[in-house]
């Protein structure tokens, strides 16, 4: 798999799929879940409304999956991450479950690029630097099937330099 790092916003850059850092409830929220919100659409919302009615929504460090509304995807795979108490309480496992779990999702799905932001490290809290450490661990551990290029998209200069020192 071929792992790129861009800076910017995840709605605007050229993949397949984008994954989505979310809440169980599916409800949509700020940061990057509301920014997709946006440039979706509704019917992002509409088919999260459907997934939490048959199963409740998504539990943290899982994944499930929409279409893309009116972005030029053919999903948005939304993931669950773990909010930061302290890391003891199964944050680490919980992250690289969000990794792994979502790129088992984009294999089912036949997807050949991936983009991911920086899952939990905005209101959810997630030491930057660790939550780099174990996106970058997860992604380049994962042996895929279909997917051929994953790339870590990074809003912010801390995250984008994190990631620069980690993966060059
Ligand atoms: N593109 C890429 N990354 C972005 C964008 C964007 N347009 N906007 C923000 N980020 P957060 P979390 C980065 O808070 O910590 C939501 O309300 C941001 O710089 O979006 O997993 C949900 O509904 C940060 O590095 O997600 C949940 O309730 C990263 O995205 C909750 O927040 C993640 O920040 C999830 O919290």
């Amino acid at each position: 798999m071929d792992i790129q790092l861009l800076r910017g916003d995840i709605t605007r850059v050229e993949v397949e799929a984008i994954v989505n850092a979310a809440n169980s409830g599916l409800f949509g929220g700020g940061g990057v879940d509301g920014a997709i919100h946006r440039a979706g659409g509704s019917a992002i919302m509409e088919e999260c409304k459907i997934i939490r009615s048959k199963q409740g929504g998504c539990p943290t460090g899982q994944a499930v999956f929409t279409s893309a509304g009116n972005m030029p995807y053919r999903y948005v795979i939304h993931t669950v991450g773990p909010v930061w108490r302290g890391g003891a309480d199964g944050e680490p496992e919980l992250l690289k479950a969000c990794y792994t779990n979502s790129l088992k999702l984009a294999d089912e799905l036949n997807i050949i690029s991936l983009a991911f932001p920086n899952i939990s490290t905005g209101v959810y809290g997630y030491p930057k630097q660790l939550a780099a450490e174990m996106a970058i661990d997860a992604v380049g551990s994962y042996r895929s099937k279909s997917i051929r290029q994953v790339v870590f998209v990074c809003f912010d200069e801390e995250n984008y330099s994190l990631y620069q020192q980690l993966i060059s």
